[in-house]
């Protein structure tokens, strides 16, 4: 089997780059840098018409969108545990994980990059003004959830639910939101950090978790 992961640090490319690790899979990292627009070069264009990352390679097939890769991964390395292995407790962390994904994730497109939805400079603002408090909102219904982890968001083990939340809260310091407002989350995010193989991938993307700055 050959793996490899294009991410890019701080981004939504966690959640797989966590899921690899936790699932102790060997893979090849590569970094994409967003900022620099390597996901419009052609090259990347090739492999992911949407230039975005996350991009799983395995093999001769390549794999976009975190729920699709998750499951991917999911079943490549079922001893894993990255999602629970069946009945309602898989119904309800797929319920979750698209609900990160198609829901706040998108959220908090509209406040990192509102220029993707409208040109007018002073409609950006307003967009990334509502999307702030949308956000705060999400994360909000997700500290419920953080709250009944027992002791991660999908039960006994940690996986690709846990990588999600970490990512959606650390973006919440980004839109303002404090993380010791959300005590449960954070508490979950620190642990989930701190599994050794987790810290690698935190590690290999010089992650500091904690990034909100009071305004
Ligand atoms: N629905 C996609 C969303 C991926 C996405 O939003 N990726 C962002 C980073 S978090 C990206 O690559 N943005 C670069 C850009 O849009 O130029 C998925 O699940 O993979």
């Amino acid at each position: 089997m050959s793996l490899k992961l294009f991410f890019a640090p701080g981004a939504c490319s966690f959640v797989p780059h966590a899921a690899l690790e936790l699932a102790g899979a060997t893979f090849e990292p590569v970094i994409v840098k967003l900022h620099k627009g390597e996901q419009r070069s052609p090259e990347y264009l090739a492999l992911n018409p949407r230039g975005q990352v996350p991009v799983l390679v395995d093999g001769a097939d390549v794999v976009t969108q975190i729920p699709a890769i998750a499951l991917h991964l999911d079943a490549l390395f079922p001893q894993a545990g990255l999602l629970p292995s069946g009945g309602m407790a898989r119904t309800r962390a797929l319920q979750m994980l698209m609900w990160m994904n198609n829901t706040v994730h998108p959220t908090f497109t509209h406040v990192f990059m509102p220029q993707k939805f409208t040109s007018d400079e002073a409609a950006q603002k307003a967009v990334k003004e509502h999307a702030v408090q949308a956000y705060r909102g999400l994360l909000e219904d997700m500290e419920v959830m953080a709250r009944a982890a027992a002791p991660w968001l999908a039960g006994a083990q940690p996986g690709v639910l846990d990588a999600y939340a970490l990512t959606l809260l650390r973006w919440g310091g980004m839109a303002g939101v404090d993380p010791a407002t959300l005590p449960a989350t954070w508490d979950l995010a620190q642990r989930f950090a701190g599994l050794p193989a987790v810290a690698r991938a935190v590690e290999r993307e010089r992650l500091q978790l904690n990034v909100y700055k009071p305004a």
